[in-house]
């Protein structure tokens, strides 16, 4: 009896704290209108709201002083790409929901305020990113952009930049970002797990003018074939995330063929991508796992075409296991993470659907550490999410990450195309 009133007030008085450090740190806005019986407990140093512990927070472990959360849940349609906005909200493509959305945090308690779809009806959106006044959606067998977003957050209707991509056969994600030389990069996946394209587009990094028309220094920019005009760099069997280096360079990740067992070929993390080049598939893939220095190597499925061989392919830099199925990936900025985490290159790993029990591929949030602007070594960054002794792929999975951003205070954003969540990773003691 005395025991419990005990529990009682100390419970009273941890809520009682709980409630002032909450107040007190919220924005002017939120303090008039409180969330009901939602307790937010800021992260003391940095201001940074931290809502309360959910089921991620419960199974997702990350390094000391790192903190998961669910930002919004219960997304349908498989949320995948994210970008930030110009407005500092974050952007999420619903692939198979056909809809790009809108997920903001207005009043800055660490959670998503609602779901807003600012574009629908569009064949398998993937990749986004805003450039110049737009927001740019790389999708199906096109890439399309809208105006906006304007004063009162709204877009104009959808405009077509360029159908000079494949039709989504085998691979269908499609990703856009904007190089530093003005030009548009979309990258296209192989139609087929091993195979010789015919069309020259797929299994490939394209490169357009912002309007969709063809820059004139591109390597095949007067082909009689106007289908190879953009094609800028290939041998990309599924680049399904690219980006600039600390360097400069064109960095872009594959994931490798089926067919060759549990560990081959490895999975090519960091492939530094040179104009007019292959990079190997279906012929040659990079050897070993973690920092390569080495040539490309065989793939036997395939005969090389005359006069080519695998020393002619550009190899990755960096690989990981195979089947480790590497989607999106970002380089850390803001302020948030403590420096020895700031400037590393963090990928999600969709994990493995088909190898064997004790070659089962995580699917998680790999940090690829970074030093003088190249990889130097790479280690688990966010786990969990898999059950014991089951794949990635297997219906008892609490999700998949698709996608890994930086917000505007450097927050991390993770989308779960499996799980229908996005998950927001703050540090702060
Ligand atoms: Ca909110
Ligand atoms: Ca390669
Ligand atoms: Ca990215």
């Amino acid at each position: 009896m005395i025991l419990n009133m005990i529990k009682k007030m100390i419970i009273l008085i941890f809520t009682m704290f709980l409630l002032s450090v909450g107040v007190a740190h919220l924005p002017a806005q939120a303090q008039q209108a409180p969330t009901d019986s939602i307790v937010f407990l800021p992260l003391i140093s940095k201001g940074i709201p931290l809502p309360p512990a959910d089921a991620a927070s419960q199974r997702i472990q990350l390094p000391a002083g790192f903190h998961i959360r669910i930002f919004a849940d219960n997304l349908g349609g498989k949320p995948r790409f994210m970008t930030i906005g110009p407005d500092g909200h974050l952007y999420l493509t619903l692939m198979s929901a056909g809809q790009v959305v809108r997920l903001p945090d207005r009043n800055q308690d660490g959670l998503a305020d609602g779901v807003e779809v600012i574009a629908s009806g569009i064949d398998r959106p993937h990749g986004l990113e805003f450039y110049d006044g737009y927001l740019y959606i790389a999708s199906g067998d096109r890439v399309q952009r809208m105006q906006g977003p304007n004063q009162n957050g709204n877009f104009s209707a959808l405009q077509l930049v360029t159908d000079n991509i494949p039709p989504p056969i085998g691979h269908s994600s499609r990703t856009v970002h904007f190089g530093s030389d003005g030009k548009m990069y979309v990258s296209a996946g192989s139609s087929c797990n091993v195979c010789e394209e015919t069309d020259l587009r797929p299994a490939t990094i394209m490169r357009f003018n912002p309007d969709g028309s063809i820059p004139a220094d591109n390597p095949f920019a007067n082909d009689p074939d106007i289908r190879k005009r953009p094609v800028y760099a290939w041998g990309l069997r599924n680049s399904v995330d690219f980006l600039w280096s600390p360097l400069g360079q064109l960095w872009a990740n594959h994931n490798g063929s089926d067919g060759l067992g549990d560990d081959l070929p490895p999975e090519e993390i960091v492939i530094p991508v040179q104009m007019n080049k292959s990079h190997g598939w279906p012929y040659c893939y990079t050897p070993g796992v973690g920092v390569v220095n080495a040539n490309e190597i065989r793939d036997d499925l395939l005969a090389l075409p005359s006069g080519f061989t695998c020393e002619d392919a550009i190899p990755a830099i960096f690989t990981a296991p195979a089947h480790s199925a590497p989607l999106g990936m970002e380089i850390a900025s803001g302020n948030n993470f403590p420096a020895e985490f700031s400037d590393d290159l963090y990928v999600a790993y969709h994990g493995s659907w088909n190898t064997t029990n004790v070659n089962i591929r995580d699917c998680k949030v790999e940090r690829v550490i970074l030093e003088n602007g190249l990889p130097t070594g790479s280690e688990t960054f966010a786990t969990g999410w898999r059950e014991d002794g089951k794949t990635c792929g297997d219906p008892s999975t609490y999700g998949r990450p698709a996608d890994v951003i930086f917000g505007v205070i450097g927050e991390m954003f993770i989308s779960d195309d499996a799980g229908g969540r996005v998950y927001r990773v703050v540090y702060g003691k």
